[in-house]
């Protein structure tokens, strides 16, 4: 007989999110996804000055705090048609890339690991066993036999304390659980180094930018981060070296550890492989660009719909029309004034909260549609989109991956295998990869263009009477993000933010597509209704970020069961 799980509040993401699923016969036949938080600073926003807009939107969220900021300035920028230097693209793309590293690892590790690791388990594994299997996979100096027995050593103390901190709470010794002993403590070891490698990454970050989070380095024109490499006070060599050094440690974790994790939870849970597709339209930012007036880009954009990687359509800048002009929102099915389905420039905010209602409205969220269609957003759009376009980092990259798994799986997993819940992890890893590449090359033609004598960071921008529409495009973490503002007279009229997790955590719409996380979850397996592990796995693979509450709700469910899952 069908039963409905509510899991709320869905933890290990940011934001409150709760997830409905019907299940019967073992597997799930239907889903809601619902942001329980209303984000009210877009109508903040209006009457304000563009140029002071971006340090108002970081505050969206305490996560992806940058990207919102560089999504900001584009708008402006775009409306104002004003280029900005090549500094100063270079160091947004610094910020992007460090930004960036530091997100995709603490996602796999403190966020998602958990769903697939059984910490308690790693106490039945053997040390040098756990060396051979890590020695195996890669040369990583941390995956010595010492060092995973002081880990199980630790692992034990805890359990004994009886206070077991990030551990408390999981799923262990669920059914759905199947890494052996030692796949375990080695995972766990490379959790505790995750930690280290993870404030690398943010503290690169902190020095570029001057703080974390929220940097203080942008500016509508370009950056604030005067440079010269002799001054003290300025970025300079001694600053940028630091952030190389520290860029090139957290390198060899990605490529050594994170990569080789993800590639031997996918081959060992080979089982997963079919689950978690969904959406498969996929929609990516270009980003990184490589010119001034950014029409080259490191990272590719576009489109592939229904799956077919043959449909691959790119995006040639950041405001390219098949993007700009082809996107709107529904509020069909959310919790705001009316019915429409609206492009970002003609929408409003106009909260209206009438409880869930799994027939009617149920969530804070709007519903983001490409050509009327829901898009998949995030790492593995963007991986395949790249993968479908030849572009060569990617495919080697992506490659790669699939020969990890391949060879740890025994047997031959091609490009199609990345669709599913397990994909979205090592579309995410390869891309992490990918990005500690790109943060070197960047930082290679930042100090290039500087050694060249130029250090302009900065084109003034001018604001003319009458009206100017703009789009802000940036590549977040978790996906394609985009702010649209509309100036009048110097101040905002409008503006209005589509983020990534809106793309894949967003509704139904009136014409009842579901959207990616709704779809994501139909016909995964469900062990245990109690314990519905394998929901987290597939939500937590597209690292959901559900932010920016201005107030908060607590609706009254009709649910058989509610499960705090953590
Ligand atoms: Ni708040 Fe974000 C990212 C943006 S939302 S984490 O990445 O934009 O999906
Ligand atoms: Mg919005």
């Amino acid at each position: 007989m069908a039963q409905t799980i509510t899991i709320d509040p869905l933890t290990r993401i940011e934001g409150h999110l709760r997830v409905d699923v019907e299940v019967d016969g073992g597997a799930v036949t239907n889903a809601w996804s619902s942001g329980q938080m209303f984000r009210g600073l877009e109508n903040i926003l209006k009457g304000r000055d563009p140029r002071d807009a971006w340090h108002f939107v970081q505050r969206i969220c305490g996560v992806c705090t940058t990207v919102h900021a560089m999504a900001s300035v584009r708008a402006v920028e775009d409306a104002l048609g004003l280029e900005i230097p090549l500094n100063a693209q270079l160091i947004r793309n610094l910020v992007q890339s460090v930004h960036c590293l530091h997100d995709h690892i603490v996602h796999f590790y403190a966020l998602s690991a958990l769903d697939w690791v059984d910490v308690v388990s790693a106490l039945d594994a053997d040390p040098v066993a756990t060396q051979k299997l890590a020695e195996s996979l890669s040369n990583w100096p941390g995956n010595s036999a010492k060092r995973f027995a002081a880990v199980k050593g630790k692992v034990k103390a805890l359990v004994e304390s009886g206070q077991l901190g990030p551990f408390a709470n999981a799923y262990w010794g669920h059914a759905a659980m199947k890494l052996p002993p030692e796949a375990n403590l080695m995972a766990v070891s490379h959790y505790l180094e995750a930690l280290d490698y993870q404030r690398k990454a943010t503290t690169a970050l902190a020095v570029i930018s001057g703080k974390n989070p929220h940097v203080q380095n942008l500016s509508v024109g370009g950056v604030t981060a005067a440079i010269n490499l002799d001054n003290e006070a300025t970025l300079n060599i001694e600053r940028l070296n630091r952030v190389r050094q520290l860029v090139m440690e957290v390198r060899d974790f990605v490529n050594n550890v994170y990569l080789v994790d993800v590639a031997a939870v996918g081959a060992l849970y080979a089982e997963w492989l079919p689950y978690g597709n969904g959406v498969t339209n996929y929609l990516a930012a270009p980003d990184m660009p490589t010119n001034a007036a950014a029409t080259q880009f490191d990272l590719p954009g576009g489109t592939i719909m229904g799956g077919d990687l043959a449909s691959v359509k790119g995006f040639s800048t950041l405001s390219d029309p098949y993007f700009k002009d082809n996107v709107e929102e529904s509020i069909a099915r959310a919790w705001y004034d009316g019915d429409w389905q609206k492009h970002p420039w003609e929408e409003d905010t106009e909260p209206k909260f009438t409880d869930f209602d799994a027939q009617g409205r149920y969530t804070w969220l709007k519903a983001p549609r490409f050509e009327g269609k829901p898009m998949q957003v995030g790492p593995l759009a963007q991986m395949l989109i790249g993968y479908a376009q030849g572009h060569e980092k990617i495919v080697k990259g992506v490659n790669g991956a699939l020969d990890l798994v391949s060879a740890v799986a025994g047997t031959k997993v091609g490009p199609d295998a990345l669709f599913g819940t397990v994909g979205r992890h090592a579309a995410r890893a390869v891309r992490c990869s990918l990005m500690a590449d790109l943060a070197l090359d960047h930082w290679n033609m930042l100090v290039d263009n500087v050694g060249k004598g130029d250090t302009e960071i900065f084109n003034p921008p001018t604001f003319p009477k009458g009206e100017q529409k703009g789009v802000g495009v940036h590549e977040a973490p978790r996906g394609i993000l985009s702010h649209w503002i509309v100036i009048q007279d110097g101040k905002i009229k409008n503006y209005q933010c589509v983020v990534p997790s809106t793309w894949n955590a967003g509704p139904r719409d009136a014409q009842d597509q579901l959207g990616p996380y709704e779809a994501s979850l139909l016909a995964n397996p469900i062990a245990d209704p109690e314990r519905p592990l394998e929901v987290l796995r597939t939500i937590h693979s597209f690292d959901p970020c559900i932010a920016c509450a201005v107030h908060m709700l607590d609706p009254e469910g009709r649910e058989v069961m509610k499960v705090k899952a953590l």
